[in-house]
């Protein structure tokens, strides 16, 4: 009897993957393949349910023999534990970024006579539906909210990528990269401060108010999946804040970090050329404090940033605050740095993890951006936030085709680096 194997990575069963298994069944023995969670997040599929549940599901489906978790996209360990004589898998991986697993897949299975079968992909309404529900489910705020928390157990380093409004979430919600017979997209979304108040032409003092930067959250949520994390300044005055973070529940956001900076707040990547000052220790763990408590969820996470590196206090002050931090309440810590070399982060990290190993530390490499993901994550942070790289790309963009246009009396000089109106238009998803 032939080994035949298929992969499924899906929370819901539809005629299309039910006629993946029939055709599988005509060639033999059939072994379904689980995407793992780790795997799953990689690809553009946030799991609804657990690895667990997909494995029962898969495992009661008429057919199935057998069901494995394939732990990578690519195929490479699977074929050399199971040896099949066919690889199943619709015809939709023919194109796009699965195409180079597709090749390898070939190229592994040609070297001892296996086969790739592709079947055709089933489109229909039904299955358009059913993949638009499950979309749907991931943005309802229940599941938005607990996804960071989800993310913080499941991969090494969340990849975090500012957002400041529908089109820029649907960028950090699409874009997907083949590399190396890996796939790699963002985990999260951060609403920068500074890159709202930059949107609408205005300066990073929290003077865009909490109202206009919820509508932000909400021009973001109606268009993406992905969890947010929000820049919520100072926090505000505690009596604010509180109101801010049920509010921020409600709206399905995953995360508040608010910075321990008290009076005008500036932005950081200042420093110490104008004048900033930072709350007492005692004055913040308040702040912290009241807003757990007036948390009504479990998912919800608040992150203390601390600015001592960026005021030049010190390493000593950076830790001392940290720690209070936690034990008021915090659950993560941000810690900032307008260094180019990143070690003072990096020294920040180890120490603190060798007091605590399991509190999340965020960083923002906006200025030690040598370092890598890996790296950082090798000195125990959890959370990468690039804070404010697609502002940044787009506003000289903007600005030389505006240039252009007023220098050549028309637009067609600088058509051929624009975006086609057709590309532009089958950007955005209609229902
Ligand atoms: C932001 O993005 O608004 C931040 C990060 O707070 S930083 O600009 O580096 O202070
Ligand atoms: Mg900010």
């Amino acid at each position: 009897m032939k080994t035949v194997y298929t992969c499924f990575c899906t929370d819901v069963i539809h005629e299309g993957h039910l006629n993946i298994l029939n055709e599988a069944k005509k060639l033999g023995r059939v072994i379904v393949g689980c995407l793992s969670d780790k795997a799953l997040i990689r690809y553009n599929k946030f799991p609804t349910i657990s690895q667990e549940e997909r494995v029962k599901l898969y495992r009661s489906l008429p057919g199935v023999e057998e069901v494995v978790i394939q732990e990578q996209m690519h195929y490479g360990d699977v074929i050399t534990l199971i040896h099949p004589d066919y690889i199943v898998h619709g015809d939709n991986w023919k194109t796009g970024p699965e195409s180079s697993i597709r090749e390898h897949v070939e190229k592994l299975l040609s070297a001892y006579g296996g086969q790739l079968i592709d079947v055709p992909y089933t489109y229909n309404e039904k299955v358009k539906k059913i993949d638009m529900q499950l979309r749907e489910k991931l943005a309802m705020p229940e599941y938005r909210r607990k996804r960071l928390r989800q993310l913080l157990e499941m991969t090494p380093v969340v990849k975090t990528m500012e957002a400041h409004s529908g089109l820029t979430g649907l960028i950090v919600e699409k874009t997907v990269v083949e590399n190396e017979g890996k796939l790699d997209q963002f985990d999260a979304m951060w609403v920068s401060s500074l890159c709202d108040s930059t949107a609408k032409g205005k300066p990073d003092i929290e003077l865009v108010d909490m109202t206009s930067r919820f509508r932000t959250i909400e021009d973001i949520t109606e268009v993406t999946t992905k969890p947010i994390i929000f820049d919520g300044d100072t926090g505000g005055l505690t009596e604010h804040f509180v109101y801010t973070v049920r509010s921020l529940e409600r709206l399905g956001v995953s995360a508040v970090i608010i910075e321990d900076k008290t009076g005008l707040k500036k932005n950081s990547l200042f420093g110490t050329e104008v004048q900033q000052t930072q709350a007492t220790i005692e004055e913040f763990s308040a702040k912290i404090a009241a807003g757990k408590k007036a948390q009504l969820t479990d998912d919800f996470m608040i992150i203390a940033r601390i600015e001592s590196l960026i005021l030049e206090r010190g390493m000593e002050d950076a830790l001392n605050r940290a720690f209070a931090f936690v034990k008021a309440g915090a659950d993560g810590i941000m810690i900032h740095s307008r260094k180019k070399d990143p070690s003072e982060i990096c020294e920040f990290c180890d120490k603190f993890r060798a007091e605590d190993p399991k509190t999340p530390i965020v960083v923002v490499p906006t200025s030690f951006n040598t370092i890598t993901e890996e790296e950082l994550a090798s000195h125990g942070v959890n959370i990468v936030i690039y804070a404010n790289q697609l502002t940044r790309s787009a506003f000289p963009a903007m600005q030389q085709t505006a240039v252009d246009i007023l220098k050549n009396h028309r637009a067609k000089e600088v058509d051929d680096r624009l975006m086609s109106i057709k590309d532009i238009i089958t950007l955005i998803d209609e229902i």
